[in-house]
């Protein structure tokens, strides 16, 4: 038996599950076939059922609503490691950033737990006497969640905890590259759904395995109130119009082209520590992933050697291995991408270091690649793009108008940081004139924010926010209550309308 079925059948899943099917699942470690899955051809009536249950779910007290999902971070956390075993088989990722996933789904967890005693509305000061006014947050209905393959389950459980407790049931279409780890997930909320009892209603969360048909079943049917969908530029411009072409909801968390921007009084040590795992970890494959570091010139040439250095010496290999650093790229077709690109830079003038192919295992259809770091003349064309690799491009510049110019000066607007001790730069940076994404840090790099802040950005990126503050609100709709009790019916604005 492959270990993907040993570590499936302790997370619930029965081997019996994982064969006969037509949809193909390969660990991109070494390109071995994992799994044969039946592929859903129903997404109506999946969708119908979450329907069905949402309609009981709504009504069950919110805090109880939050004891369903506590359960589930039970099982999350006592399952934790088998979790992340079978996102590094799947998705590639070093085992420390496979236990950092399952980590972020028991944290959102929590957050939304307390949240569940927390969906407040305002009371608002009404213009009429013995009037008050006030709003309410009521559940929304079933919540679509499309999530991609480099957080096979973290993303998913930021949307549907909220969900969960705002009273809405959930329609997951995962990855059609890792569906194994959203089967997985949903064993154990099944798991945690039996411990509930009665009150959590059959069909709660529905899964969709198969391609993109199934995302396109999800934006077009109007019973999904919500399509929150994580993934590249051109998913979302496929995804967005047709659910806005039924005045649906979207939540898009798309591309970034994410810099750092090193000043000159920048601590080189924190920012060469920031810019590498930004840059390399996960193979380059998040949508925080740092792919442009903006150098003030006074630094550049020292931030170069710096990063070379840990470039070439960074270990690649076996994700499973615990020295390794950089894993495999999710597929052949990444790697051919990756290779574009580092095409693309040379021809635009770029110096290219690294980004060959890697060999690890000897296995032919698994694709590593070495980090690549591009030193560019320009922000040209290539650098303007988000390629899913491990690739950075370096660019210098002399005044700081100059740096925020070139950091804005992409379609993206994700994540951002600056590495610099110079509280102007730093303030100017945090600013409305300075980064536009949707996360600008200070002394810490683009990747890996914590589950209590929004996440999401601007422009291509899709402008959702998710995960902690008040992304909660995007999952619940707004009522807006004015009541009367006093013994007249004057109206707003001063209107007489007497008869
Ligand atoms: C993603 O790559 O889609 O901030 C999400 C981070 C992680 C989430 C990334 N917490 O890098």
């Amino acid at each position: 038996m492959h270990p993907a079925h040993d570590l499936l059948a302790a997370l619930g899943v029965p081997a019996a599950a994982l064969r006969g099917g037509t949809l193909p699942v390969r660990s991109p470690i070494d390109g071995s076939l994992l799994a044969q899955l039946p592929e859903s051809d129903d997404a109506a009536a999946a969708i119908g059922r979450a329907q069905q249950a949402f309609l009981d779910w709504r009504s069950v007290p919110a805090p109880r609503r939050g004891e369903l999902v506590r359960l589930f971070g039970d099982e999350l956390r006592a399952h934790k490691a088998e979790l992340a075993a079978l996102v590094t088989l799947e998705a590639g990722k070093i085992g420390s950033e496979s236990l950092g996933e399952v980590q972020e789904m028991i944290d959102i967890g929590d957050f939304a737990v307390g949240l569940s005693r927390q969906l407040h509305g305002l009371t608002i000061a009404s213009e009429r006497p013995g009037h008050r006014m006030m709003e309410q947050w009521h559940p929304l209905g079933v919540v679509g969640v499309i999530s991609a393959f480099n957080f096979p389950v973290a993303v998913w459980a930021w949307n549907a905890a909220l969900a969960l407790v705002a009273g809405d049931s959930v329609v997951w279409k995962p990855s059609e590259k890792t569906p194994l780890a959203a089967l997985a997930t949903q064993a154990l909320f099944a798991r945690a759904c039996a411990r509930f009892g009665a009150d959590a209603p059959p069909g709660l969360l529905q899964l969709l395995i198969g391609g993109a048909g199934l995302g396109a079943a999800l934006a077009d049917d109007p019973r999904v109130a919500l399509l929150s969908a994580t993934g590249s530029t051109r998913m979302g411009r496929a995804v967005a119009p047709r659910v806005a072409a039924r005045f649906g909801r979207c939540l898009l968390e798309l591309g970034g082209n994410n810099a750092v921007v090193v000043g000159a009084s920048a601590d080189l040590d924190l920012a060469v520590r920031g810019i590498v795992f930004g840059a390399w970890g996960t193979a380059g494959q998040r949508c925080t992933s740092t792919r442009r570091v903006l150098a003030h010139a006074a630094v550049h040439d020292e931030l170069l050697a710096r990063l070379e250095r840990a470039r070439a010496s960074l270990p690649i290999g076996d994700p499973r291995e615990s020295g390794t650093l950089v894993g495999p790229l999710i597929d052949g077709r990444a790697f051919d991408a990756m290779q574009a690109a580092l095409a693309a830079a040379r021809a635009q003038g770029g110096q290219v270091r690294g980004g060959e192919r890697a060999p690890v295992g000897g296995w032919g259809d698994a694709w590593y690649a070495a980090p690549a770091l591009a030193v560019m003349p320009a922000q040209s064309a290539i650098v303007c793009e988000e390629t899913f690799a491990p690739i950075l491009y370096l660019l210098r510049w002399e005044h700081f108008d100059d740096a925020l110019r070139l950091h804005n000066a992409v379609p993206q607007g994700l994540s951002s940081a600056i590495f610099t001790n110079d509280l102007r730069e730093a303030e100017a940076f945090m600013a409305a004139e300075g980064s536009d994404c949707g996360i600008a840090n200070v002394n810490i790099g683009t990747s890996g924010a914590e589950i209590g802040g929004a996440f999401g950005g601007e422009k291509e990126t899709g402008g959702g926010r998710e995960s902690g503050s008040d992304a909660w609100k995007h999952y619940m709709r707004r009522a807006t209550n004015t009541v009367n009790y006093s013994r007249a019916l004057p109206l707003a604005q001063g209107v007489r309308f007497d008869f």
